[in-house]
This record gives C-alpha cells, structure tokens and sequence, in this order.
C-alpha cells in the first residue's frame, strides 16, 4: 500500500493584538492552536522544544518564541523569513523578506540577493520587537507589519528559526525557500495536487 501525503500548511488566523514586551503570555496567542515547534538535540535525553505562536490584528502579524535555549552568544537570534508570493525558488531573492531579533533585542531586517546571503536594510523596515531572559531560557516576540508582506489572506512560505540551532521545517535550509514552510495568511483556497492513491 502506497502512503499518502498529507500536506497541511501553517496557517496564521487572526485574533487580538497582544503587547510586544518579550514576554508571549498574552491571551491572543491562544488564537494558535497549532504552534510551530523548534526542537533542540532531537533523539537524545537532552531534547527540549521551544513554542512559537503567531496572530494577526489589523495591520500587524504577531510572531512570540518562548522557551529558546540560551546559547553562548548574544549575537544567536530568532528569525522569520517569508517567500511573499510563495515562488519558492531554489535561493532566497530580493523580495523574500527577512525579520530578526538578536538576545540582545536587537531587530533587522533584510532580503535576500539570489545567494545564500542576507543583504540587511540600513534602517530596520517593517518590524519591532522585544526579548526577555532568564538565566537559562530566553523569549522574543516580533511584531511584522501586513503591508510588508503584501497582505493577508494569502499562501506564502516560511522559515522560523532560531539562529545556530534550530528551524521549522525540520530539514529546511535557511537560503532555499522552496523548502520553507508552506504558511496560509488568513483564509485561503487553495488547491495542493498530490498524486491520487487508489488501491
Ligand atoms: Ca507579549
Ligand atoms: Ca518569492
């Protein structure tokens, strides 16, 4: 018997806006039923997880990680990576656009160039965002302006990541958005052609 694929993306529903102070306790976030998992030292007896929800409302999507190991470096970071109009090519482009929040609390953003690399904006675009910490787990809620994203109720793709460590979808690659995360914004129809199983 064949197996069939179930391809079910990530969907971003909207809610309440929650307060960006680094801390992803707001009730808004329950609007996420399905949070994206980021999974650390996976298989062995030190796996952990961290949470990440998202929710829009009016002219913002919200975007909270919580329970993110704490790394050597206060240069690690989270971020959020979106294929706007879910192309998914085979490197990230210049309108694939990048969201990061460094430990320190630190937010930029960029876009990509047709490399593996990330061209940062020389004045941060689109975002804000704010970090908590305690001595063994930190937090980082961002909050992405809509337009940026050339507006909702669409099928684009995404990474999240926490940057080195770990990143959804589990074996994506940072600079390839064809394998980032198909995401709905909002209500979408759309149609995914798999090939049909009969037996
Ligand atoms: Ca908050
Ligand atoms: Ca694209």
């Amino acid at each position: 018997m064949s197996a069939l694929l179930t391809v079910s993306p990530k969907r971003i529903t909207n809610g309440a806006a929650p307060v960006v102070d680094g801390y992803c306790d707001d009730a808004a976030y329950n609007a996420d039923p399905h949070p994206v998992s980021l999974r650390y030292n996976e298989g062995t007896a030190a796996a952990t997880a961290a949470q990440v929800r998202f929710v829009r409302a009016g002219d913002f999507v919200y975007a909270c990680f919580s329970g993110l190991p704490r790394g050597t470096s206060t240069a690690e970071a989270v971020v959020l990576k979106f294929d706007v109009n879910n192309s998914a090519d085979s490197v990230q482009q210049p309108d694939d656009l990048i969201f990061m929040l460094e430990r320190d609390g630190r937010a930029l953003s960029g876009r990509g160039n047709g490399s593996t690399s990330t061209v940062l904006d020389p004045v941060t675009q689109g975002m804000i965002g704010a970090v908590s910490a305690t001595t063994t787990s930190w937090s980082a809620e961002m909050q992405i302006e809509v337009a940026r994203l050339g507006g909702w109720n669409k099928l684009v793709r995404m990474l999240v990541a926490h940057d080195p460590g770990a990143a959804w979808p589990r074996g994506s690659v940072a600079h390839e958005p064809g394998r980032w995360g198909l995401t709905m914004l909002g209500e979408v129809s759309y149609r995914v052609n798999l090939p049909l199983v009969v037996r």
